[in-house]
């Protein structure tokens, strides 16, 4: 399989827990490589632009309370098939159904305040890593 990039968010909730080293620990584990982070509290502007794709969605408006609600980490992950092993290792979207030992499973109580955020595909990452990075902000390992 092919080396990948993702873009990685640790949300609101995971960082007020100060459960950041343990979920970094989690990709390190699985073989994925941080080749950028950065620790931003996003404003509405940054957080409603990521999620674009949602603006017309119900739960919009909440999920951009939510980003800016406190600072985030957002991380490039390197790595074999980066893309689907970190969505593997987030888990399902609503924690409630997210697999035992999904970091999910283990650090999120609603779907609202859900721990992480993945790239679901080739072309979010690409837009994703551009969203919150410059080429000069990578560090390849
Ligand atoms: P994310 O983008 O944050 O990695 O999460 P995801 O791909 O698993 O889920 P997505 O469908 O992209 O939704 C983005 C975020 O919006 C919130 N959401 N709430 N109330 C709802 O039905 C609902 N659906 C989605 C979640 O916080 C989700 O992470
Ligand atoms: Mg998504």
């Amino acid at each position: 399989m092919a080396i990948e990039r993702t873009l990685s968010i640790i949300k609101p909730d995971a960082v007020a827990k100060n459960a950041i080293g343990d979920i970094i620990a989690r990709f390190e584990k699985a073989g994925l490589k941080v080749v950028a982070a950065k620790m931003v509290h996003l404003s509405e502007e940054k957080a409603g632009g990521f999620y674009a794709e949602h603006k017309e969605r119900p739960f919009f408006k909440d999920l951009v309370g939510f980003m800016t609600s406190g600072p985030v980490v957002v991380q490039v992950l390197e790595g074999e098939g980066a893309i689907a092993k970190n969505r593997d290792l987030m888990g399902a979207t609503n924690p409630k159904e997210a697999a035992p030992g999904t970091i999910r499973a283990d650090f999120a109580e609603t779907i609202d305040a859900n721990a992480v955020h993945g790239s679901d595909s080739p072309e979010s990452a690409a837009r994703e890593i551009s969203y919150f990075f410059g080429n000069d902000e990578i560090c390849p390992r």
